[in-house]
């Protein structure tokens, strides 16, 4: 773990806090960036059950079928599990929860041409972390815009409560869930550039559109973290690990959430 602190300005800090959000660019180098990009083209091409388990001959039309997302990558794959603990993403979780940062998921989207998106919601739905919140770190792999199905962010919803989603259009949506923009709030673009992180609190209302495109991917290698005082988070997220990659004890969360315990499919999200 890094012993760096003030990574962040007090203008950003006070952005994350008030909007729910924030986009820093340079925390991968070209290097490190060409280094994902190499590790999840290999992957693309294998089968690794439970992790990723596309359809390798694909003639679906859904592009998703050759292309899911992977699921937990840091758990097969020492490249990835470096990345989910890079320690200038680290350096900024740390300022952001103001505490030593855990992580607890990984996950890369290949989102290709044509691809559903994710219908909105919000991530500590799922992860339930607790005390505290969860944060996102989203990395761009590839610029990401409205054209080719990048990010959308509520901002000031990291406010609002969990709620329990309605179902989504699962013709636009490969998730099933989907939370609407609140009353007096909207859903903006966050358009970013190759190698743009942004990281965002568990209780913001995000998701993405299709990818329109042609022949653009949308790659992005996204990963999920609590803070060190956190005690209980869902099964599925579990072992936490900390910067050294040493396991951080924490209990399974089993509550309900604001479903109800009979809630089905709670993951993934
Ligand atoms: O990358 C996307 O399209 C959506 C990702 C997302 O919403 C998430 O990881 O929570």
């Amino acid at each position: 773990m890094s012993d760096k602190s003030g990574t962040l300005t007090d203008g950003q800090k006070r952005q994350f806090v008030t909007e729910g959000y924030l986009i820093m660019k340079g925390l991968y180098s070209p290097n490190e960036l060409e280094e994902i990009e190499r590790t999840f083209e290999e992957i693309s091409h294998r089968f690794i059950p439970g992790h990723f388990e596309p359809v390798l001959n694909a003639s679906s039309a859904d592009p998703l079928s050759r292309y899911p997302r992977v699921m937990q990558p840091h758990r097969f794959d020492e490249t990835a599990l470096r990345y989910m603990l890079h320690e200038p993403v680290l350096d900024v979780l740390t300022d952001l929860f103001e505490e030593e940062p855990l992580a607890a998921q990984s996950m890369f989207y290949y989102k290709p041409p044509g691809s559903r998106g994710q219908a909105l919601h919000q991530d500590n739905f799922y992860l339930k972390v607790e005390p505290g919140n969860c944060i996102a770190a989203w990395l761009a792999v590839d610029s990401a815009d409205m054209e080719n199905g990048g990010m959308l962010v509520v901002p000031k919803t990291q406010e609002h409560e969990i709620v329990c989603p309605e179902l989504a259009d699962e013709s636009e949506s490969f998730t099933k869930h989907l939370v609407k923009v609140p009353e007096g709030t909207k859903a903006i673009p966050a358009v970013m550039e190759k190698g743009d992180v942004l990281f965002f609190n568990g209780n913001l209302i995000h998701g993405s559109f299709r990818n329109k495109t042609k022949d653009r991917f949308r790659r992005a290698f996204i990963c999920h973290y609590a803070g060190q005082s956190a005690m209980r988070i869902a099964s599925h997220y579990r072992p936490l690990l900390r910067a050294d990659g040493s396991v951080a004890e924490t209990d399974i969360n089993h509550e309900g959430g604001p479903c109800g315990v009979e809630f089905e499919a709670l993951y993934p999200h």
